[in-house]
């Protein structure tokens, strides 16, 4: 495939968070976060790892814009960092920090770079844990007040907002298994966070909404599940597990409110669903100018009995010995991403499409030439460009692919171990190297096309 794939205003980019690249949290009036508290905890993060290095980019901004031009990429989603600004959680705004994203805005602008901001990828000030965090109510308007504030400074030049990032994972993982922060184990608290998150979106966008010209969406984890065989079992599974990680979050965002069926699988796990109160609903939906789709891998599910440790009526099967995987062991599936940009296209017709995250794990490092070849990383992102650009062509409206990530970054409760980048970090010194990929989707940007990867049987 070499012609142009994609319309010619298309935004090719990447995407970085603040928590994970920044660094530098004790500057600037920084509050601290609940990611801050977490990585202290014993054994939370893979080798005692912490976010007070990462990539140093908010030392190194510069840097990173100069690579995105480098690079020939039209757009860059950043995350502002939530305590940077509102460093107690409600009341004061910090100006430094909102001086800082003003800066990189207007830098990426003059390199004729688009501007994607994410007001919450994950790093909500510790002050709010006091009332809960996610899992108390008035998150929700704490969180329209960082909107406020932001919006304040930014909403005349940044068009793309996202307002959150992947509010089933922070339910899950921050809420419910206790393994990112704020590393809560209470299934009741993981589904009142994640519609809290759901309801801030709605706060956030009416706010984003009074300034002219900006696109407001939700990041969403998206993961196609697949029955694990063909019997009507583990259909039900699938459909179940879709309810729970996809429909729970796209529904009431895109077709009025929440899906009946895992509406029943949630009461049946934790009782009745009095977060959810009168006119939550009609506050969340209707106010997604696009949808963002994070994609990494699939899910294959069987039916498994529902019992301790297993809410919910179902399981996910590991990928077979022989299928292809990343370095963090998950399944390169670059069909199921085209499958899911045509489902979303077919059940939620009219809501245009931002792939605000596509990327995986994989380990290689700078060579003799002083250069990274990650030839599996440059396949993984041709697969997954193809697969976009058949999705395309079969009628879903994807405006831009962003690619996670920019730079090799803190992936969370796995410390500095997985690079995603297309940019190698050497952590110690800070130095940033292109890699091959990066390379490859510079060409991919420039020419529209998708050259073949040298030594790497075509996708399809
Ligand atoms: O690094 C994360 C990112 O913060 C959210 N989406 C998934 C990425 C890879 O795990």
């Amino acid at each position: 495939m070499t012609g142009r794939l994609v319309p010619p205003d298309f935004l090719w980019g990447a995407a970085t968070s603040a928590f994970q690249s920044e660094g530098g949290l004790d500057v600037d009036g920084r509050g601290t976060s609940v990611w801050d508290v977490f990585a202290q905890r014993p054994g939370a993060i893979e080798d005692g790892a912490d976010g007070s290095r990462a990539c140093d980019s908010y030392r190194r901004w510069r840097e990173d814009v100069a690579l995105l031009a480098e690079l020939g990429l039209g757009a860059y989603r950043f995350s502002v960092g939530w305590s940077r600004i509102v460093p107690e959680g409600t009341g004061r705004v910090e100006p430094r920090g909102l001086d800082h994203y003003e800066r990189l805005v207007d830098a990426l602008l003059a390199a004729g770079i688009e501007p994607v901001l994410t007001l919450n990828h994950w790093d909500m000030p510790q002050a709010l844990m006091a009332a809960g965090g996610w899992a108390a109510r008035d998150t929700a308007a704490a969180f329209a007040e960082l909107t406020t504030a932001v919006a304040g400074r930014l909403a005349d030049r940044v068009s793309w907002w996202v307002t959150q990032n992947e509010p089933w994972i922070v339910s899950l993982l921050g809420y419910q298994l206790g393994l990112h922060a704020p590393g809560v184990t209470d299934l009741r608290a993981a589904v009142a966070a994640g519609h809290h998150m759901l309801l801030a979106h709605g706060l956030g966008a009416d706010v984003l909404h009074q300034y002219r010209g900006t696109r407001v969406g939700v990041a969403l984890s998206l993961f196609p599940c697949e029955p694990a065989s063909p019997s009507e079992d583990d259909a039900a599974a699938a459909w179940g597990s879709d309810g729970y990680v996809n429909r729970w979050y796209l529904d009431p965002l895109l077709a009025g409110g929440y899906p009946d069926d895992m509406r029943a699988h949630w009461e049946r796990a934790v009782g009745p669903l009095d977060v959810v109160r009168d006119g939550d609903e009609a506050a969340i939906g209707g106010r997604s100018d696009f949808l963002g789709v994070n994609y990494y891998t699939r899910r294959v599910m069987a039916a498994a009995e529902a019992g301790d440790g297993r809410p919910f009526p179902w399981r996910v099967v590991p990928p077979r010995e022989e299928v292809e995987r990343t370095d963090a062991g998950w399944e390169v599936a670059p069909r199921s991403f085209g499958d899911l940009l045509t489902r979303l296209a077919r059940d939620y017709p009219g809501t245009p499409l931002l792939v605000t995250e596509n990327g995986g794990v994989f380990g290689d490092g700078p060579t003799h030439d002083g250069r990274v070849h990650d030839t599996r990383r440059t396949a993984f992102l041709r697969g997954h460009v193809a697969a976009m650009a058949e999705a395309m062509d079969a009628g879903a409206d994807v405006r831009g692919y962003l690619h996670w990530s920019l730079l090799d970054n803190f992936e969370w409760a796995m410390g500095y171990r997985p690079r995603f980048g297309l940019v190698h970090v050497d952590y110690a010194t800070g130095r940033r190297t292109v890699k091959d990929s990066g390379r490859y989707l510079a060409q991919v940007a420039r020419t529209g096309g998708l050259p073949p990867v040298p030594g790497i049987a075509p996708f399809g």
